[in-house]
């Protein structure tokens, strides 16, 4: 079978089969985006590294010496690299199950206002949730499915770090593993395949339903996105894809931060909303039914209650096997 035929078979082909073309799969970044056909497995792992290294005030960068005016620290860089390991399993062809659990690694560079600089970190087991995905419709290469997380209150947020002058110390918000709340993730993500192309779109939610054991609840946060592919041979594909996301600020406070003069221990000095856009590379080999995809990502517009760190790039990288 040539490789122009082979694409006009599976543009007709249920979902189960169009998993045989490169672009079956949404680019890495997103997640909860495809259902198995009935019995099916898949074990991922996914590495993801997002770099900060600007405060922002709204939707203007601000320098490190104009947040000095206002607190004796500024957050002045942060690396957030995270291991994301996922499982799926399909009881039937319209019900897809999928746990994931994060492990998250965080490091912070600061400037004090007398010129001393210090670095603090933290690592360990993030949040972590379990997804119930149900399909919806599927027609001539379009489907659409709805999933609905349970969030785990996994992750540790009273994470300490040695820091000068105060030493041993609880670090700031954006420096916890987590949130450490229950919470849901409702999702809905359309995908239409056409001979040669496919494109998708996903909104989700992450709605945190309790205080956590330090007092407080992270905002609430809503993404949109949207991408379209292109397979390039019959192995790979390359895609293009933008997010929009909003978060909120966090509700109630950990009374151990009250004392910190930074800003990254203000609650409402979390919430923002971002615009990023990416570009991906997708590879699947359907003889192993093993796929793998790369995707590097930029922040190209933010708007941000601060001072907070605005994201600068960011890049996930990830490999899956079904069985
Ligand atoms: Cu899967």
């Amino acid at each position: 079978m040539n490789f122009k035929s082979t694409f006009i078979m599976l543009a007709a082909a249920p979902l189960a089969l169009a998993e045989y073309r490169p672009d079956a799969f949404a680019p890495i970044g997103v997640m909860g985006e495809h259902l198995h056909a009935k019995d099916q497995f898949m074990a991922s792992y996914r590495y993801m590294n997002m770099r900060m290294e600007q405060n922002f005030v709204g939707t203007g960068s601000v320098s490190d010496g104009s947040v000095l005016a206002d607190f004796m620290v500024a957050p002045a860089d942060m690396d957030m690299e995270m291991h994301m390991v996922g499982f799926m399993y399909a009881p039937t062809d319209k019900f897809t199950l999928m746990a994931m659990v994060n492990i998250v690694e965080l490091s912070m560079n600061h400037h004090r206002r007398d010129g001393l600089e210090f670095k603090t970190k933290s690592s360990g087991i993030g949040d972590s949730s379990i997804n119930a995905l149900l399909g919806l419709w599927e027609d001539n290469g379009g489907s659409l499915h709805a999933g609905l997380g349970i969030l785990l209150p996994t992750a540790e947020v009273d994470e300490q770090d040695f820091i000068p002058g105060p030493g041993e110390t609880r670090l700031p918000y954006p420096m916890q593993l987590g949130s450490g709340s229950w919470g849901i993730a409702p999702s809905l993500t359309f995908k239409q395949h056409h001979g040669n192309w496919s494109f998708g779109a996903q909104t989700s939610a992450k709605i945190f339903l309790d205080d956590n054991d330090e007092g407080y609840r992270l905002g609430n946060k809503f993404e949109f996105t949207t991408w379209a592919a292109a397979p390039i041979n019959e192995q790979f594909s390359v895609s293009i894809r933008s997010t929009f996301s909003g978060w909120g600020n966090i509700n109630g406070e950990d009374n151990d931060l009250l004392s910190l003069p930074v800003p990254t221990a203000d609650p409402n000095l979390r919430g923002g909303s971002k615009l990023d856009l990416s570009l991906g590379l997708n590879f699947f080999e359907s003889g192993t039914k093993t796929s793998a995809g790369l995707e590097i990502g930029k922040t190209i517009w933010q708007d941000l209650d601060g001072p907070q760190l605005g994201s600068d790039y960011w890049i996930t990288a990830g490999i899956r096997f079904s069985w």
